[in-house]
């Protein structure tokens, strides 16, 4: 069986690592719109059509079940993949389940997500709209991601222990995180979505073979990803 993953950009790569890592009898087909990204800034109309056309061709391109590894296009847009003939796995529900509900809990996320609301009740949500391009630009752990980070850390409110990365992106700042601030636990979308992932997607046949496909220009991405990527256009 093969999987279309997909996200605006590099975030999703960190939900396609952990589920190859757990599912290597699968094959995976990962999709970075690198044309729109960020996802976060767009309208949630747009949002929704990028969802609709990238699901759709991964399903042209093989794909028999979809990933949609970002929380923005799950908010948004997870909706107009329901009636596909494939099974659909999106990012909010695992996320929202490995949080639960604990006092002292913050959540990061892009500001499309924050607007959509589907964080409520988990902790305080505080979009940190920087941090997606700056993970895309490949800042994940020198001055400038420094000074971002620690510049959202200080404006967590007071007592919070636990913080939700809710973006894919953030799961690659991770160690930067952990470093300036080591007392927070971390729950990371990208983690929870691809666990649920590999328990939900049938068994499989795959070698955990992968290709990769952007939007845009390829050279530069894959460079970034260390993988050579086909550009494809839709
Ligand atoms: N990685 C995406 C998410 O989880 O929300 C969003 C990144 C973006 O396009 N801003």
């Amino acid at each position: 069986m093969t999987v279309g993953v997909f996200d605006s950009g590099v975030g999703g790569l960190a939900a396609l690592e952990e589920l190859r890592r757990l599912r290597p009898d699968l094959d995976y087909l990962y999709l970075a719109d690198t044309a729109w990204a960020p996802y976060g800034p767009l309208p949630p109309e747009r949002i929704r059509e990028r969802v609709e056309q990238v699901g759709g061709f991964l399903l042209e391109a093989g794909a028999e079940a979809l990933v949609v590894a970002c929380n923005t296009a799950s908010a948004w847009g997870a909706g107009a993949l329901e009636g596909l003939r494939a099974p659909v796995l999106e990012a909010i529900g695992p996320t929202r389940q490995a949080a639960g509900r604990e006092e002292g809990t913050a959540v990061w996320t892009t500001a499309a997500t924050w607007r959509s609301g589907v964080y409520r009740g988990v902790g305080e949500v505080i979009p940190t709209p920087l941090l997606a391009p700056l993970v895309e630009e490949g800042h994940l752990d020198d001055r400038v991601a420094e000074a971002v980070v620690g510049a959202y850390l200080e404006r967590l409110p007071g007592g919070t222990r636990r913080l939700v990365l809710g973006c894919t992106h953030y799961s690659f700042l991770r160690p930067l995180l952990s470093r300036l601030a080591p007392g927070l636990a971390l729950v990371d979308s990208a983690l929870a979505l691809a666990r649920t992932a590999a328990r939900r997607l049938p068994p499989a046949r795959g070698r955990g073979r992968l290709r990769l496909l952007v939007t845009s220009e390829r050279g530069a991405y894959s460079r970034r990803v260390g993988l050579e990527a086909e550009e494809v256009r839709l």
